[in-house]
């Protein structure tokens, strides 16, 4: 089974501790074999596969057996953007309709002018290096190429350098921010971590229970106020997630868009004074961004970092009428680590980020 984040010894070594009473080390997930080289060697690797299995990328033999189910998911999400990109390369050869096709799918796709530009250039430059003349072929020297592109968004989340470790959730009104916590606590409680939640979302109506039903599911504990402040909040549970010697404090903020500025604002305080209740927080600072906003995640992802110093993603909705080119355009303008991806509502539809999966699916 794929690890949902890494445990790390903390940061400062603990009093004298026994060589037997380590940290649990936990494989690092995601982390699909890396292909040597992504330029096609001469008859060999991505152009002979392509030769061997003309039709199809072989999907199944790259993504290893725990991760199939999830890569089924995933590439169920995408199909909407998958089966038009993989269109473009039903013809008959590479020419210049090929390309204008797919420059036109991929900005469809939500991939963004630069990246789409990027990708382009790449696929040109590889095609005529390696002397491809399949459509089949340019496909599989995209996967790379969009591979290569999302690497840098692979970064699993680290638990255990701090204690705690406090992460900061924040996005727009209804991106995924208190399902994702859900979902995240659940499985940290699975492995044993404790965890102390923040009812930090003192706006909406109802937010507090809605935390308070995933606090109860996995027995963990939860901080709120009626009507309370949310820095008040997130002060509180991160000074009770010091005293109890809990393992990681989250806390979910209320929903906002970048134009609210007061409500940025508040953000901005919310972070400052989880930082006075523990000098080293917040050790994560995550946005939440649903799949479906098109280039307007990018937006996001630059306002919301401007304000809080983001430290990774949480992409979720990829499933329905998401265009996932969206994570290509992040890694091209503003590469925030990815930690994870949500193709539904049910706990088991959050995973880990894979580059590698994720152009697979993409291009499935
Ligand atoms: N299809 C789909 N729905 C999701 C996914 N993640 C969350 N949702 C749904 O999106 C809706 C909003 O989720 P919340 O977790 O309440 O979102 P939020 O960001 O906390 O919302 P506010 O606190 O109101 O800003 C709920 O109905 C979730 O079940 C996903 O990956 N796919
Ligand atoms: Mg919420």
């Amino acid at each position: 089974m794929f690890s949902f984040f890494r445990k790390k010894p903390p940061a400062t070594p603990a009093p004298a501790p026994a060589s037997t009473s380590a940290a649990p080390s936990v494989a690092v997930p995601a982390a699909p074999a890396p292909r040597a080289s992504a330029t096609p060697a001469a008859g060999g690797g991505l152009i002979g596969s392509a030769l061997v299995a003309p039709m199809e990328i072989p999907v199944a033999a790259e993504v290893p057996e725990e991760r199939q189910s999830w890569m089924q998911k995933l590439s169920a999400g995408l199909r909407k953007t998958g089966s038009s990109i993989s269109q473009v390369f039903t013809g008959a050869q590479i020419d210049d309709a090929l390309y204008e096709e797919l420059e036109s799918a991929l900005l469809l796709a939500d991939t963004g002018v630069a990246a789409t530009q990027y990708l382009l250039d790449e696929v040109k430059r590889k095609v005529a290096s390696s002397g491809a003349t399949r459509p089949v072929q340019a496909k599989n020297i995209l996967v790379d190429a969009l591979t290569q592109l999302l690497r840098p968004l692979e970064k699993p989340l680290t638990i255990g350098e701090h204690v705690p470790t406090v992460i900061m959730v924040a996005g727009v009104n209804g991106a995924g921010k208190t399902t994702s916590i859900g979902k995240l606590t659940k499985h940290l409680a699975d492995d044993g971590e404790t965890v102390l939640l923040a009812a930090a979302d003192t706006f909406r109506a109802a937010a507090k229970e809605q935390l308070a039903v995933w606090a109860d599911r996995n027995k963990v504990e939860i901080v709120s106020q009626e009507g309370g402040d949310p820095a008040a909040v997130s002060f509180d549970a991160v000074s009770a997630g010091k005293a109890r010697k809990k393992d990681v404090v989250i806390v979910d903020t209320a929903g906002r868009l970048p134009t609210q500025l007061h409500l940025m604002e508040e953000l901005r305080k919310i972070r400052r004074v989880v930082t006075k209740a523990d000098a080293s927080a917040p050790h994560e600072v995550l946005l939440v961004i649903d799949g479906n906003t098109g280039q307007n995640a990018l937006a996001q992802v630059k306002a919301f970092d401007a304000v809080l110093q983001l430290t990774g993603l949480i992409v979720t909705k990829l499933d329905g009428t998401a265009k996932g080119g969206v994570l290509a355009a992040i890694a091209q303008e503003k590469p925030v680590p990815v930690y994870f991806i949500g193709v539904g509502e049910k706990l088991e539809d959050l995973e880990t980020f894979s580059a590698r999966e994720f152009a697979l699916a993409l291009l499935a």
